[in-house]
């Protein structure tokens, strides 16, 4: 039988990939270099990356998001070996995802694995990071992947909650993902 990891990324996508995990009833790996929030999180897996780079907080910036991944090279070689496919769940533009991602994505087609990104970009009021989101995506399009974006500075509708936005985001991406498993 084929196997599929979904895993969930930092910040953003571990809220993408709990959503997921409840509607869709799939486990999920939740990787973070933020250590109170994978403790106070729910997830069966969980794997803390870049325990020396970051010491349990979160990485801010996209270089150190990448030494965290390289750190935990061997523990996310375990952790995806074994996966034909990798779906990695994700939001652009903070530190831990957009760094740690494309190291996470070589390492899993290096594994023979095939990838697919879902990842969020960011709102238009969050200047520098959709730069950073923009500067990430342009060298992930290069890559042998397959992408779903899902860009907050589109999807966002004027007046509404974050809290409402962001639950809106997590249902409309776990339909993504549905119809990605479906597949
Ligand atoms: N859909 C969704 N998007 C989010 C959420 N939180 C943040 N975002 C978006 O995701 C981007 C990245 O934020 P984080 O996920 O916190 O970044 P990170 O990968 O954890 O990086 P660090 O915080 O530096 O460790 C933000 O700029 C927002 O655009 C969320 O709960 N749901
Ligand atoms: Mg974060």
């Amino acid at each position: 039988m084929r196997k599929t990891l979904v895993m969930g990324l930092g910040g953003a996508g571990m809220n993408i990939a709990s959503r997921v995990k409840q509607e869709l009833g799939c486990d999920v790996l939740a990787v973070n270099t933020n250590a109170e929030t994978l403790a106070n999180s729910s997830f069966d897996q969980r794997l803390q990356i870049g325990i020396s780079t970051c010491e349990g907080k979160p990485a801010q910036s996209v270089h150190r998001g990448q030494l965290a991944a390289e750190e935990s090279l061997e523990d996310l070689r375990y952790s995806i070996r074994g996966a034909d496919r990798l779906i990695l769940l994700a939001g652009l533009g903070g530190g831990t995802a957009t760094g740690a991602a494309p190291v996470i994505i070589d390492l899993a087609l290096e594994l023979g694995s095939k990838v697919t990104l879902v990842a969020t970009l960011p709102f238009e009021f969050e200047k520098p990071q959709r730069a950073a989101a923009q500067e990430a995506l342009t060298k992930l399009e290069k890559k042998n992947i397959e992408l779903v974006l899902h860009d907050h500075a589109k999807a966002m509708q004027p007046g509404k909650a974050l809290t409402d936005y962001y639950n809106q985001a997590s249902a409309d991406i776990a339909a993504d993902v549905e119809k990605l498993l479906a597949k």
